[in-house]
C-alpha cells in the first residue's frame, strides 16, 4: 500500500478533510515542544482548522524532548499525518498538514536554541506531561534536586530539561533582539503555565538574570486547560486506519469527536485564529481547570486504578461492567462533582452524562495502564483536594488510593512512574506496611503529621489495603 504524503495525498477518498490552505507558502508560527499522539490530535487540528478557515503564518516546528521516533515516522511523509475521530455514532477522518519542521531536542540542541530564538516563532506551546515541568513540592518552584535540573544548572548550555531548553532558547531570544512571545502549557495541571513561569524564573536567576526584565514584560504564560481522550496506537490500530485511508501513515492518531480547548486570552505576539476552530477565551481559567481534572482526570485515574487491579484492559472494558460503571458514576456524584466549584450556568449533570459516555466509546482502545502511568505525578493533581474534603470511612476516592497504594506496595505491577525506584525500594523494603505506608503518601504530597485527619487516613487506607490483600480486588468497587 502506498503512504500517505504530500504526492499521494489527491488520492485520499473525498471524505477525508485535508489542508485548504497553501502548505508550500506556509511559515512558521509556532514551537511545539512534545509531539506525542496528544498534540497532534489537539492543539496541531485547532491550528490547522483555523488555517483552513483564515490562513496565517502559524506552522509548527514539532519538537521530540527524548526519542526520534515519532519524526522517523513523519519524516518520509512529508510531516503529513491523520487525524481518525470516532464513536459509535459518528466518524470522521482529517488529514493535517500544519507541521512544518521537526527538530529532535538531544541531537539537536543548538537549532532547537536558534529556532525558540527565531522571530517568527511567536508562540511555543508545550504537552510534556506533568513530570516534564521538574516541579518541587509547593508545585510553583523548580525541583533542585531533580537529575536533569542539577545537570542543566551545571551545564546550561547542554540542557536535558524542558525548563532547561526554553530558558537557553530564551536567553539567546533575548540577546538577539527580545521578540515578544507567548508560552502557552498545554499538559493537565492547574496553572499550568504560570508554573511554567514559575521555574523558568528560578532557572534564568541562576545563569541569565538579564532576560527577567524582559520575560516580566514582553513574555506572556496564559494558562490553558485541554481536553481530548487520546490513546496511544498501537499496529492494529495504525492498519485499520491505513485500511479507511487507503494509505500506510505511520503517524496516525485515533481520538474520539470531543474537543475541547480553554485560554486565558493573554497573547504577546498575535495567535492563529483559534475561536473559529471552537477555542473558548477566557479570562480566569481556574474553573475550568478544577472542573476536568477533579472531574474527568480524577475519574480517569480511578478507571485506570480499578482496571489494572481487575485485570481489565480499557476504559470502555471498565466502563462496559455494570458494578464498575456504577462505582465511577457514584464516585463522580458523592464526592467530586460535590468537592468542585461548578462556574455559574454550567450544567454539571450534562457534563457528567457526557463525560460516562465517552469513557465508555468503544471505539477508543484507551488502556488502563496507559492512564495509570506516572501516578505518583497525576495523583496530587486529581484526587488530593476532593479527599480533604469527603468523609474518608465512607469514601470511593479513599477506596480508589488505597488500590494505588496495594498495587504499588504489594504487588509485581510496575506502574511506570518518574519515582518508579522509589516506589519499588518500598515494595522491596523489610520495613512494615505502615511504614511503607506513609513513605509512598510522602511520594505524593502526603507526608505524616500530627494530626487526627493524618492518622485517620493512614488507618483508613490501612484497612482497605489489607482488605484487598486478604480478600481480593473485588472489595474496592463491589463491596
Ligand atoms: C488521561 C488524560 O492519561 C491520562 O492521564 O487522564 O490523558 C486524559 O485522557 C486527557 O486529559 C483527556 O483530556
Amino acid at each position: 500500500m502506498a503512504r500517505l504524503d504530500s504526492a499521494t495525498l489527491d488520492t485520499l477518498p473525498a471524505a477525508v478533510m485535508r489542508p485548504a490552505y497553501d502548505r508550500a507558502s506556509l511559515g512558521p508560527g509556532i514551537l511545539h515542544l512534545g509531539l506525542g499522539a496528544f498534540h497532534r490530535a489537539h492543539q496541531a487540528v485547532y491550528t490547522e482548522n483555523a488555517m483552513n478557515h483564515s490562513g496565517g503564518d502559524w506552522g509548527i516546528i514539532g519538537v521530540s524532548m527524548r526519542s526520534d521516533a515519532v519524526s522517523r515516522r513523519l519524516a518520509p511523509q512529508d510531516l503529513l499525518y491523520s487525524v481518525l475521530s470516532e464513536s459509535a455514532e459518528e466518524r470522521s477522518l482529517q488529514v493535517v498538514g500544519a507541521l512544518t519542521d521537526l527538530i529532535v531536542a538531544p541531537r539537536e540542541a543548538q537549532r532547537l536554541s536558534a529556532t525558540i530564538a527565531d522571530p517568527r516563532i511567536r508562540i511555543i506551546t508545550l504537552t510534556i506531561t506533568e513530570k516534564g515541568y521538574c516541579l518541587g513540592d509547593d508545585g510553583f518552584s523548580l525541583d533542585r534536586t531533580h537529575p536533569d535540573v542539577l545537570a542543566d544548572l551545571e551545564h546550561p548550555d547542554s540542557p536535558r530539561s524542558a525548563p532547561g531548553v526554553l530558558a537557553r532558547g530564551l536567553a539567546l531570544r533575548h540577546s538577539l533582539g527580545a521578540a515578544p512571545l507567548t508560552i502557552l502549557s498545554c499538559d493537565n495541571l492547574s496553572e499550568n503555565s504560570a508554573r511554567l513561569r514559575a521555574v523558568l524564573c528560578d532557572l534564568l536567576a541562576v545563569h541569565a538574570p538579564q532576560v527577567l526584565p524582559w520575560l516580566e514584560h514582553k513574555v506572556t504564560f496564559p494558562s490553558s486547560m485541554v481536553d481530548r481522550i487520546v490513546p496511544a496506537m498501537s499496529a492494529v490500530e495504525l492498519d485499520r486506519q491505513a485500511h479507511l485511508l487507503g494509505l500506510r501513515d505511520e503517524a496516525a492518531v485515533s481520538t474520539e469527536p470531543f474537543s475541547q480547548w480553554v485560554i486565558e486570552d493573554s497573547f504577546a505576539a498575535g495567535r492563529p485564529d483559534w475561536e473559529n476552530a471552537g477555542v473558548r477565551f477566557v479570562e480566569d481559567i481556574r474553573p475550568f481547570e478544577s472542573l476536568k481534572l477533579r472531574l474527568l482526570n480524577a475519574s480517569h485515574s480511578v478507571i485506570a486504578c480499578l482496571g489494572v487491579l481487575e485485570n481489565r484492559e480499557t476504559v470502555a472494558d471498565v466502563m462496559a461492567d455494570p458494578a464498575l460503571a456504577a462505582f465511577i458514576r457514584r464516585l463522580m456524584d458523592e464526592e467530586l462533582i460535590p468537592a468542585i466549584e461548578v462556574p455559574g450556568g454550567f450544567d454539571v449533570a450534562e457534563y457528567r452524562e457526557q463525560l460516562l459516555g465517552r469513557f465508555a466509546n468503544p471505539c477508543l482502545r484507551h488502556r488502563c495502564a496507559q492512564i495509570a502511568m506516572d501516578a505518583s505525578e497525576k495523583i496530587p493533581q486529581r484526587w488530593l483536594a476532593t479527599l480533604k474534603q469527603v468523609e474518608l470511612e465512607r469514601s470511593l476516592l479513599c477506596r480508589a488510593l488505597a488500590a494505588w497504594c496495594y498495587l504499588v506496595l504489594l504487588t509485581p505491577q510496575a506502574l511506570e512512574d518518574p519515582r518508579q525506584a522509589r516506589l519499588l525500594e518500598l515494595r522491596e523494603s523489610g520495613d512494615s506496611l505502615p511504614q511503607r505506608l506513609d513513605s509512598l503518601l510522602a511520594c505524593i504530597g502526603l507526608p505524616g503529621d500530627s494530626s487526627a485527619e493524618s492518622a485517620r487516613l493512614r488507618q483508613v487506607l490501612l484497612q482497605w489495603i489489607e482488605g484487598i490483600a486478604s480478600r481480593g480486588p473485588g472489595i474496592v468497587a463491589r463491596a
